[in-house]
Parts: C-alpha cells; sequence; structure tokens
C-alpha cells in the first residue's frame, strides 16, 4: 500500500515539474504585441517607450526613456510614473525596483535600474498619474 501512496506522489511531483518547465522553456506567444508606442489602457495618454540603448542587454542595469502626451500629442510634463513589471511565463516580477527620476523635458521621463536577468517575455508596466487623470500602459519586450 505505502508503495503505491510513493508512486502516485513521484508522479504527481513529476507532473507539476514537467508543467512548469513546460512553462518557462515555451516561446511567448507568437501575436504578442511589441509595439514600443500606443495608447494607455484608459485611453489617456500616447505612451511610447525607449531603452537608452539597443540591443537591451540581458543582465545590465539600464535606463528607458518614457514619453507621455495628451492623445492629441500634447507633451504631459507633470506625471507620476511608477514602474513595475516581471515575466508572464515565469510567474516572476521584476528583479530589481525600476524608478522614475523625473521630467527630463518634452514629455519624457526617464525610468532607472531595468535589469532583464534572464531572456524571454518581459512587461514592463507604467502608472502614470497626471492632471488629466491615473492609467496605465503595458509593454511587452522579447529578450
Ligand atoms: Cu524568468
Amino acid at each position: 500500500m505505502r508503495k503505491w501512496i510513493i508512486a502516485a506522489i513521484i508522479l504527481v511531483v513529476l507532473a507539476v515539474a514537467g508543467f512548469y518547465a513546460m512553462r518557462m522553456m515555451s516561446p511567448p506567444p507568437a501575436d504578442l504585441d511589441v509595439a514600443r508606442e500606443k495608447m494607455s489602457a484608459a485611453g489617456k495618454y500616447a505612451v511610447a517607450i525607449e531603452p537608452e540603448a539597443e540591443p537591451i542587454q540581458q543582465g545590465a542595469l539600464h535606463g528607458w526613456i518614457v514619453t507621455v502626451k495628451t492623445p492629441d500629442g500634447e507633451p504631459v510634463s507633470d506625471a507620476e510614473i511608477t514602474v513595475d513589471g516581471g515575466m508572464p511565463q515565469h510567474g516572476h516580477g521584476m528583479p530589481t525596483a525600476p524608478q522614475s527620476t523625473g521630467h527630463v523635458g518634452e514629455g519624457r521621463y526617464r525610468i532607472e535600474g531595468v535589469r532583464f536577468n534572464m531572456g524571454g517575455w518581459w512587461v514592463l508596466k507604467f502608472a502614470i498619474s497626471a492632471p488629466a487623470g491615473s492609467d496605465e500602459a503595458e509593454f511587452n519586450i522579447v529578450l
């Protein structure tokens, strides 16, 4: 009887490990939107992102410039931006806590302290708060 229980436990452990291994190894969805410019989720801002250096180096601490404009193209100079993100297929967040270090002109904001510590599909999420309201924008990055 005990042998069967042990066999069942081993099977479950293998199945769970297999599931996570498959998820970790699977490529990002083929139709993933990797656009670097888009409207925020509620349509309040036009948001664009640009890494400070291309190609993006895996493992290197680097910065991004996020540009925030109104839907009709006026730069938004007084936004508070917070950054979050992670790897949807791995179930983990960012290895660092990227911060907006402020407005650098023309609706552009510098985000410092971004590090992608492995290859694959990453998501960067920006929560934007300005007089026109709060909204967020999410970008997919594949390394
Ligand atoms: Cu990962």
